[in-house]
C-alpha cells in the first residue's frame, strides 16, 4: 500500500482512561507521519466501547460524511483495531479507505524491515491480519453471486486465496525456522567466548539506538520516527573494569501492539529473553512516562524476563523540565536507575560505571577443574575474573576465582556440557 503524502483524518473514541485519547491520538499521529501520511485533523467521541457496527455512533458518522468531502480526505485512520465487519461497514458508509491502528503499524514494519528475517516476520504478521478479513470480503461477494448453499465464483476464489495464503504462511514459518537456526549458531559461536549480554529494551522512540551509539560508538540508525529499529544489532562494549560485554539493540514496544506482531517477532524478542541483563530505556520527557514504563514492563513480563538484573535509564533529561516534579516523586520508589541524556556524551562514563555496578552484584567465588585442552577458558578467567588460587595438576588445572556469576554459569556450561 503506498500511503505517501496522503491527507488523513484520525478517528478515536474517548474511554476516559488514564492513557488518554489525547495521548493515544498523539501517538497515532506520529505513526501516521512515520508512514508518510499527512494528518489533516481528528474526530473523537466519548464512548465506553466502540459502536459494534461503525466504531463511532451513527450521529457522529453523519457529521463525518460532509467533513470528509469538504476536505477531500480519502483515508481515515482508526485508533483501535477494527473487526473485519466494522472496517467494511465504515468503508461503505464513509466511502473512503479505512485503515486501523494495527494495519498502520504493520505497514510501518513492512517498510522498515531490512533483513530477510524481519521481512519474513512482517509478511507473516500481515498474512495473519489479512486472513480473517479475506473471508469476510469473499463471503459477502459469494452471497451476492450465488445465494446461500451455492458455491458461487466468489466462494471458489476465496478457497483459492485462502489456500494460497495458508501455503505461504507454512512456507514462511519453515523459512523462519531455518533463519532462526542460523542465528542460534551465530549466537553459539559468540558464546564460545562467553560474554555477558545486555539487551536495550523499552518503548519505541525512547532513545535505545541513541544510547547504543553512545555506548558502542557505532552508527545504528537513529530517527525521530517510531520503530526505527526492527532488527537486533549486537556490539561489544568495554566496561571501566576492563571486562567486555555485548549490548543488543532491539525493536521498540508500543501500547496496543498488534498481537500478530508479538508472535511474528518472537524470535527477534528472543534476544531479550536470552540476554543476561536488561537496560530499560525510558523517555522521561513524555508527559505519561510512567504509563510507557508500565506498558514495556508488561511486555517484558510476557517475555518472562522480569527476574533479569535491570538498569532503568531515564532518558531525554534535557527535555524533561516540565516533568521534573513527577520524576522526583517517581524516583523515590526506584532502585538501579540513572537519569541521563543519551545525546550528551558526558554521561558515558557514568552509564558504564552503573552497568559495572549492576553486574558487580552478581559476583561469586568458584572453583573450576579445567582440562588442559581448554586453556582458552584458563586465559579467559585470567582476564575476566580475579584469580584467587591456581594449581596445575596432572590431568587438569584447578582455578579458584572470584567471577561474575552470570559469566561463571556460562563457563560452567561450556566446560561441563
Ligand atoms: N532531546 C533528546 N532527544 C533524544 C535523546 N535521546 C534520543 N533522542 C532522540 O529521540 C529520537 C528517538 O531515538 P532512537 O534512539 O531512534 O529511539 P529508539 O528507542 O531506538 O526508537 P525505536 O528504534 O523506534 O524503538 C531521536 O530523534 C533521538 O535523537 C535525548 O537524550 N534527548
Ligand atoms: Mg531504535
Amino acid at each position: 500500500m503506498n500511503l505517501d503524502n496522503h491527507k488523513v483524518l484520525l478517528l478515536g473514541i474517548d474511554k476516559k482512561e488514564e492513557w488518554s485519547l489525547t495521548d493515544s491520538l498523539a501517538e497515532l499521529a506520529e505513526l501516521a507521519k512515520t508512514a508518510g501520511l499527512s494528518v489533516a485533523g481528528e474526530v473523537t467521541q466519548v464512548r465506553t466501547a466502540p459502536h459494534y457496527k461503525y466504531y463511532l455512533g451513527s450521529g457522529k458518522i453523519r457529521e463525518l460524511q460532509p467533513l470528509l468531502k469538504d476536505q477531500d480526505i480519502q483515508i481515515v485512520i482508526i485508533d483501535d483495531e477494527l473487526t473485519p465487519s466494522q472496517q467494511k461497514a465504515l468503508e461503505e458508509i464513509l466511502a473512503v479507505k479505512i485503515i486501523d491502528r494495527t494495519q498502520l503499524i504493520l505497514d510501518i514494519f513492512a517498510v522498515r524491515a531490512k533483513t530477510h528475517e524481519a521481512q519474513l516476520q512482517v509478511e507473516l504478521a500481515q498474512l495473519e491480519y489479512m486472513f480473517p478479513r479475506l473471508t469476510r470480503m469473499w463471503t459477502h461477494l459469494s452471497k451476492l453471486g450465488g445465494g446461500i448453499g451455492t458455491r458461487g465464483p466468489g466462494e471458489k476464489q476465496l478457497e483459492v486465496d485462502k489456500r494460497q495464503i495458508r501455503k505461504r504462511i507454512i512456507l514462511i514459518k519453515k523459512e523462519l525456522k531455518s533463519v532462526k537456526k542460523h542465528r542460534h549458531t551465530t549466537r553459539a559461536k559468540r558464546q564460545n567466548i562467553p560474554l555477558l549480554t545486555g539487551a536495550l529494551v523499552g518503548y519505541t522512540n525512547a532513545g535505545k539506538s541513541t544510547l547504543m551509539n553512545l555506548l558502542t560508538k557505532a552508527s545504528v540508525l537513529v530517527e525521530n520516527k517510531l520503530f526505527a529499529t526492527l532488527d537486533p544489532t549486537t556490539r561489544k562494549v568495554i566496561l571501566p573494569d576492563n571486562s567486555e560485554i555485548l549490548i543488543t539493540d532491539t525493536v521498540g514496544f508500543i501500547k496496543k501492539l498488534p498481537h500478530q506482531l508479538v508472535t511474528s517477532f518472537h524470535s527477534t524478542l528472543e534476544e531479550v529473553q536470552e540476554a543476561d541483563f536488561l537496560i530499560h530505556v525510558l523517555d522521561v520527557s513524555h508527559p505519561k512516562f510512567e504509563i510507557l514504563l508500565q506498558t514495556s514492563g508488561e511486555l517484558l513480563q510476557e517475555l518472562n524476563t522480569s527476574d533479569k538484573p535491570c538498569l532503568l535509564i531515564l532518558n531525554k533529561l534535557d527535555q524533561a523540565q516540565a516533568n521534573l516534579p513527577a520524576l522526583k516523586l517517581f524516583l523515590e520508589h526506584q532502585q538501579n536507575y540513572l537519569v541521563i541524556s543519551a545525546l550528551d556524551p558526558e554521561y558515558l562514563p557514568l552509564i558504564l560505571n552503573k552497568i559495572n555496578q549492576l553486574l558487580a552484584h552478581y559476583y561469586d567465588v568458584r572453583t573450576y577443574h579445567i582440562p588442559y585442552q581448554r586453556m582458552d577458558i584458563v586465559d579467559l578467567l585470567h582476564t575476566k575474573a580475579q584469580v584467587l588460587h591456581e594449581e596445575y595438576q596432572d590431568q587438569e588445572i584447578v582455578l579458584k576465582v572470584k567471577v561474575n556469576s552470570i559469566l561463571g554459569d556460562k563457563l560452567m556450561g561450556a566446560l561441563y556440557k
